[in-house]
């Protein structure tokens, strides 16, 4: 399997933390998100929306990260980020797609760029901007979590919605904004990051992460 995907990419981290949980073997082809490499004419051959990750297993170029470990939860034996039963399934796919569907679009570079370029807001609109969907997700998570959540965000088995969230506390971190108001999740990203499969995943541990190179 080959990982398109660039080391900063949340949507990569999501897919990388789940192969290596689900212990795939598969080799990086790095994307320059900001040298522009996603809208290279050979890369919108295999992705025509211009967007990492993509996944090629056997030939087959998948794109969409959810898509993809939704892919591999089906294809591959192994540890499994769904549970077995269809109404939990269903909580921790709702739980994923508020991350997936509804925070991180908002705020992906793309948009924050349209923003800043093309709807001339300053640096402290789109930081306003950024922090105020990042809060009403995470807040509307942390009340999920004291629902359904235990060791992890659902229970006290690692599954998909914790897949999405290390990766969007990562970008929450990076953009300045303070996840102090989410204990919850900063405890439940402590005994994440512990873990094998997340802590390889961390962009600082890529091979086209800047100290790598
Ligand atoms: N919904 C997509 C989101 C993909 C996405 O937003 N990728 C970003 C990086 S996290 C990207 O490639 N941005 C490049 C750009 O906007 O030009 C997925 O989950 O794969």
């Amino acid at each position: 399997m080959q990982l398109y995907g660039y080391f900063r990419s949340s949507a990569s981290y999501r897919v990388r933390i789940a192969l290596n949980f689900k212990g795939l073997e598969y080799a990086q082809v790095p994307v320059h998100l900001v040298k522009g490499e996603q809208k290279n004419p050979d890369y919108l051959e295999t992705n025509p929306q211009g967007l990492v990750p993509s996944l090629e297993d056997d030939g087959d170029f998948l794109t969409q990260s959810i898509a993809i470990i939704e892919y591999l939860e089906e294809k591959y034996d192994g540890p499994q980020l769904l549970p077995t039963d269809i109404v939990e399934r269903a909580r921790v796919r709702a739980m994923t797609q508020l991350i997936a569907c509804e925070m991180q679009p908002l705020n992906n570079l793309g948009v924050l760029k349209y923003l800043k370029v093309e709807a001339g807001l300053d640096q402290a609109g789109v930081d306003a901007w950024y922090s105020h969907w990042i809060e009403r997700g995470f807040k509307a998570l942390e009340e999920l979590v004291s629902r359904y959540g235990g060791k992890y965000c659902f229970g006290d088995e690692v599954s998909m919605v914790d897949v999405a969230l290390i990766p969007q506390m990562y970008n929450a971190r990076r953009a300045g904004y303070d996840l102090v108001r989410h204990p919850q999740l900063c405890a439940i990203e402590k005994r994440l990051l512990s873990l094998d499969a997340f802590e390889r995943a961390q962009p600082e541990n890529q091979p086209d992460h800047p100290d790598n190179a």
